[in-house]
């Protein structure tokens, strides 16, 4: 059981009015909030060993490199990866897969091939690939899905053909909250030969990811959904397989050497971390990761559960409210549309009554209009918040449907 009045101390920006209610915010899919912990380990790597990384013999240099590799080394530990080279820091989820599209995909990838995706991907699972088919004359694919917002995999097995060259596919979604398949995805995928990515940018802060008990390839997500900074993320990738990938990007730290004859680049993961990185960031990565692995990965997600079923049943019942995104295996996420009313205007009222949701495409344009929509207001939890405020989430939505009546 969690102690969510402890763990809500944590949490300084849940404290206060917006609109003279008490701050609900259920926002987190977009962003999460950060505890102190992970706002006082920033602090104190700026106040005490502000430096730059594996750079300098002085004692700064040395203890801002530690702590950034520490860092590392929790990520390696939050993924259960098997080295710390499998692990490259990352802006986010959205760098990781441009890396992987760039660095992995488009040296082999020929006019003809293909590159297989799913109907329910956010844009950042979706543009990479289209702009390498541009390149190359490749053909994106799309995985369909059904009205429950499922994949529907009954033609998986002929959308991997002997062309595909990679499945990129994401693990939930970030508009529907479905938890998809992937482990039985990746090893279909595999049995042809075929690399997996995984966009798990919505599924690290909801559950525990073990990528050798996955087999994916490459696994990706981002720090600030998962109560870290922003603009920092990880890319996790098979050892072998990104040995073999070339730099993305070039500049100091992805060297050992440098002439005008011959550039002799440095080894994993500092290879792909070219430039002066986000070491505040990555050092806020591995406090979240200590602070959700202290409350226990198992016990979150438990609670979110509850708090998703209870969501759910709630507003099921209510007359006008439709959800969007039924599927048997959800996180996190609830979509909804309240008759007669853009979602828009919903996210407006909710905020007048100090309820922070999202409303729009989401990034995941395609699955709107695979609903024929233009939009969801979105709820998304996470471990911080309470029963309480899913009755605040019904609530509004009774006193939008008041002020449409
Ligand atoms: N989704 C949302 O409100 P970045 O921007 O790189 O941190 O994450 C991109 C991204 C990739 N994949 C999925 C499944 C995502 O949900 C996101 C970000 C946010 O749903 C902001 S658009």
């Amino acid at each position: 059981m969690l102690d969510l009045q402890a763990i809500r101390q944590d949490f300084p920006i849940l404290h206060q009015e917006v609109n003279g209610q008490p701050l609900v915010y259920l926002d987190n899919a977009a962003s999460s909030q950060k505890p102190v912990q992970v706002i006082d380990a920033i602090a104190d790597y700026y106040r005490k060993d502000n430096a730059n990384v594996h750079r300098g013999v002085h004692r700064l240099s040395q203890r801002a490199t530690d702590a950034y590799e520490a860092s590392r080394e929790k990520v390696r530990n939050f993924v259960n990866a098997q080295s710390d080279k499998e692990v490259v820091f990352v802006r986010g989820a959205t760098e990781a897969i441009n890396l992987v599209a760039q660095s992995f995909v488009r040296p082999n990838l020929n006019a003809g091939d293909e590159i297989l995706i799913s109907h329910m991907e956010h844009h950042a699972n979706i543009v990479p690939w289209q702009m390498l088919c541009e390149q190359t004359g490749a053909k994106l694919n799309v995985i369909p899905m059904n009205l429950e917002g499922e994949l529907d995999l009954s033609t998986f097995d002929e959308l991997l053909t002997d062309k595909t060259k990679v499945l990129a596919v994401g693990h939930v979604s970030n508009a529907l909250g479905t938890v998809n398949p992937i482990k039985d995805m990746i090893s279909k995928a595999h049995s042809k030969d075929i690399p997996v990515l995984i966009d798990g940018a919505q599924a690290v802060p909801h559950m525990e990811v073990d990528v050798q008990d996955l087999d994916c390839d490459f696994y990706v997500f981002s720090g600030h959904k998962m109560f870290a900074p922003t603009g920092i993320g990880a890319l996790y990738g098979k050892q072998d397989l990104l040995e073999a990938m070339p730099p993305w990007q070039g500049g100091g730290d992805m060297i050992l050497s440098v002439s005008f004859e011959h550039t002799q680049y440095n080894e994993l993961p500092y290879k792909f971390e070219a430039g002066t990185p986000h070491i505040a960031g990555a050092i806020g990565l591995g406090a979240a990761i200590d602070y959700m692995q202290d409350l226990g990965i198992t016990n979150l997600a438990n609670h979110e559960h509850d708090l998703l079923v209870a969501a759910t049943e709630k507003v099921s019942a209510m007359d006008g409210v439709r959800i969007i995104g039924t599927a048997k295996e959800k996180a996190s996420v609830l979509s909804f549309m309240i008759e007669g009313v853009h979602p828009h205007d919903v996210g407006t009222i909710f905020d007048q009554q100090g309820v922070a949701i999202r409303t729009g495409h989401h990034c995941a344009q395609p699955v709107m209009q695979f609903f024929g929509i233009p939009a969801t207001a979105r709820a998304s939890f996470a471990f911080y918040n309470t029963m309480e405020e899913v009755d605040a989430l019904v609530l509004g939505i009774k006193k939008v449907q008041e002020l449409f009546a």
